[in-house]
Formats: C-alpha cells, sequence, structure tokens
C-alpha cells in the first residue's frame, strides 16, 4: 500500500473527524441534479451575470416586502431597472441577510468583485467582459461541481427547434425532458402535439395516449434525457380519473420503462397563490403522499426521483424511501434550501436512510448561483456528516478517510450516476 491510501485508511481521531469531513466535501466534484441552466449551444434560453443575479424570482418576492413599488410598476421596467431597484431596496437600504440576497454577496465575493457598491456598475462591466464559454468551466470549477442537469422543455417553441436542428452537446450538461405542459396543463398544450402530426384530443382518449407515448419516445431518442421530471401540485392524487392521472399510467411511466428513465416527481407547488408576482407567485402546500406510495408500489419496475416541497412531508417521504427501493430522494427544494431547514431534513435523512440519497441540487436558474448554492450546502452539511461519524466513533467503530470519501463521492455522485447510468 502507498503512503497515500496507508494515510486515508488510518482510523482519525476524534479531533480529526470535522476537518477531513471538511477536506473532503470540498475536494470532491459534486454533479447538481436539478437545474434550470443550460447547455452553451442553448444559451439564448439561459440566464447569467448580475442583472440576472439580480432579478431572480426569490429575490423579486423579496423586493415587495422591503419597497413600494407596486408590481405592475416593476415589471413595466427593464431588465436592468429591475436589477436597480432591487439592488437598491435589497442591497443598499437593507443588509442583504436573507438566503437569496446573501447568495448575490457570496457570488460576488467569489468573483473578486466588491460587495457594497451603491450601483451595479463595477458588476456589469464585469459580466461584459467575460467569454460565455470559459466563464461557465470557470464557475463551475468554483462551485466545485463537474456536471450539472439541465431542465428541457419540448413544447417550449423557444427550445424545442434548436433540438429538433441538432443543438451541439456537452459532457457537463445533461439534458432532462420535463413535462409540466403536458402533465399540469394538458388543455393549453395539447394542440402544439397535433400542429407536429400527432392525433391527440382535449380529453385524450385511448388513441391520445397512444400518440403521446410517440411523442415522448421521439424526444428520448432526439434529446437522450437522463431522466423524465415534472412539478406536481400539492393536490397530486394518484391513481385519479384526470388527464395526468391516465398520461401517468399509461403514456410517461411505460415510456420512461422503454428508456430505462427514472421520472422525477417535486411535488408540493401550490401554484400562483399571488399571480402579480408571476414566477415568484407560487407557494408550498403538504401533499398526501399516498399517491408517492401507489406510484412507487404499482410501478415495480419504473425507478422515481423525489424531492417534496413542504416541510410537512419529510419525515413520511423518507419512510417511503425506507419502504420502496425504487425511490431515490434528493435535494431540500426552493422554500427548503435554507440552512435551518437543509440541517433539520438532512440529519433525519441520514438517520433514516445512510448514505442512499442526495442530499441536495442547486435548482440555479442563474449560472453564477451554483456558486453560493453548492458553498452553502458544502457548509452546512460539514458539521452534520462530521456529527455521524463522531457518534459512529464514539459508538466503537473506527471512521477513516477513505470511508468518509466513498460516503460523499456516494451521496454527491454515485447515488444518481448508478439511478440514471450517467457516467
Ligand atoms: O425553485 C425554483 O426556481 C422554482 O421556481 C421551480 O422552478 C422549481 O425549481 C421547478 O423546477 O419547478
Ligand atoms: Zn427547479
Amino acid at each position: 500500500m502507498n503512503s497515500v491510501l496507508e494515510a486515508s485508511a488510518a482510523p482519525l481521531a476524534s479531533n480529526q473527524i470535522r476537518s477531513t469531513v471538511e477536506d473532503e466535501l470540498n475536494a470532491t466534484p459534486f454533479i447538481d441534479v436539478h437545474t434550470h441552466l443550460f447547455m452553451p449551444s442553448l444559451a439564448s434560453l439561459g440566464a447569467w451575470g448580475i442583472d440576472d443575479l439580480v432579478t431572480y424570482h426569490y429575490l423579486e418576492a423579496e423586493l415587495f416586502r422591503s419597497s413600494d413599488i407596486s408590481p405592475e410598476r416593476y415589471w413595466s421596467l427593464s431588465k436592468r431597472e429591475k436589477a436597480d431597484a432591487i439592488w437598491r431596496a435589497l442591497f443598499v437600504e437593507n443588509a442583504p441577510v436573507s438566503e437569496a440576497t446573501r447568495g448575490v454577496i457570496a457570488v460576488l465575493s467569489a468573483l473578486g468583485l466588491s460587495t457594497n457598491c451603491p450601483d451595479l456598475k463595477e458588476a456589469r462591466e464585469f459580466f461584459a467582459a467575460q467569454d460565455y464559454r470559459a466563464h461557465i468551466r470557470n464557475v463551475f470549477r468554483i462551485a466545485g461541481i463537474s456536471e450539472v442537469v439541465m431542465t428541457n422543455d419540448s413544447l417550449d417553441p423557444d427550445e424545442a427547434p434548436l433540438w429538433e436542428s441538432g443543438a451541439e452537446r456537452d459532457r457537463q450538461f445533461h439534458p432532462v425532458l420535463r413535462l409540466d405542459r403536458i402533465l399540469n396543463r394538458w388543455p393549453q398544450h395539447y394542440e402544439a402535439l397535433a400542429s407536429k402530426g400527432y392525433k391527440v384530443d382535449e380529453n385524450v382518449s385511448a388513441g391520445s395516449v397512444t400518440e403521446v407515448r410517440r411523442f415522448l419516445a421521439s424526444w428520448c431518442e432526439t434529446m437522450r434525457p437522463v431522466y423524465m421530471a415534472v412539478s406536481l401540485p400539492d393536490s397530486l392524487q394518484y391513481p385519479e380519473d384526470s388527464v395526468r392521472g391516465r398520461l401517468f399510467g399509461e403514456a410517461v411511466l411505460p415510456v420512461c420503462r422503454e428508456f430505462n428513465l427514472p421520472l422525477s416527481l417535486m411535488i408540493g407547488v401550490r401554484y400562483q397563490v399571488n399571480p402579480a408576482l408571476r414566477l415568484a407567485g407560487d407557494a408550498v402546500g403538504k401533499a398526501d403522499l399516498r399517491s408517492l406510495e401507489r406510484l412507487c408500489g404499482g410501478f415495480p419496475d419504473n425507478r422515481f426521483l423525489c424531492s417534496v416541497l413542504s416541510r410537512e412531508n419529510q419525515h413520511e417521504l423518507c419512510v417511503y424511501a425506507r419502504k420502496f427501493a425504487n425511490l431515490m430522494l434528493f435535494g431540500c427544494w426552493w422554500f427548503l434550501n435554507n440552512p435551518s431547514i437543509v440541517e433539520e431534513i438532512t440529519r433525519e435523512r441520514l438517520e433514516m436512510l445512510g448514505t442512499t440519497f442526495i442530499p441536495q441540487h442547486s435548482d440555479a436558474r442563474i449560472l453564477e448561483q451554483v456558486i453560493y448554492k453548492w458553498r452553502n450546502t458544502r457548509r452546512t452539511l460539514a458539521p452534520i456528516l462530521a456529527n455521524s461519524y463522531q457518534l459512529l466513533h464514539d459508538d466503537g467503530r473506527p471512521v477513516t478517510r477513505a470511508d468518509i470519501r466513498r460516503d460523499i463521492t456516494r451521496l454527491f455522485r454515485t447515488n444518481f450516476q448508478k439511478w440514471t447510468g450517467v457516467g
């Protein structure tokens, strides 16, 4: 055995555990299993730079609490003016202590930019000078991620033609076939399928179901996604005599089996409780996870990824993962992605599932957000993981650096790779 291997196999003293966990978290390149980022050939769809960072919809929601500006007035502004309004209200007139505002500060700091300017001039100049592809590589390096998973919509009129004309692949970006328009808003979108030659109708007759299967299969061939995905309301029911209920069982899950793809379910959104806020207008509700039980139990040959938005659903979600080996939990999503809640959920998952889950994804919509979201994940997880190893050590099992490395790699890479066949 060489000395490096010997060192990593040596039992750690109690006071070495925390720093070893921190080292290994920093040294392991993570896979970001759900984002809204786009590979360079789809760059026209993607967001990056200071104006996009500051107008992130998490920050738009916060603007209306700290400023008198009305949503109507805000939406009438240019992107630059919106960013100026948010910067003034949330970063100049107030200390940016919320998770989303602090994230912008962490990004500016990581990129060597000043964090307390009265305006965005310096940051705008910096981003304008970047070469996009080189900037992506640099951002991934700083964030400590090797690759990200995109969210790709085959019914987006701006996105679909880019895939159909053979968008150039990038090994750091994996596609995902997102199904929200089909499963959640069929009446508004079935005509888009019809216009492409699929014989579908509003009521999803038996013939329509076959045609949706054909549509999905064709997109699996074009896009070669690593999974299919859908966000779902807190009111989700399965089985259900509805468009979604029928398409789940008779179109989506069969095509997932045919192409050996997991289906990702993101459950618990209460859509548009305040439509004036647009993307920021969604809220959260506790879901009835018996529907998830029926999906996992009823389709044992399908694999599911699942993230649940309500804090109140987290414990039962862990219980279901103990019952169904075809269920992989991932991430602390959206309103859950705050250190206090991530800490609670991750402790619970480690206690109930060991290392058989994917602790976090970034959900980044703006490229540079991966810097702060992954920095925060590492910072929040270090004491939690260290505590688990400390308890193990105290209970009599020696813990080594090699153990810690294997577990962190499993949590942030191999669980996903095995589930999807990526890498
Ligand atoms: O976290 C978010 O940005 C949400 O708006 C949603 O996009 C969510 O992540 C989703 O994928 O539906
Ligand atoms: Zn998302």
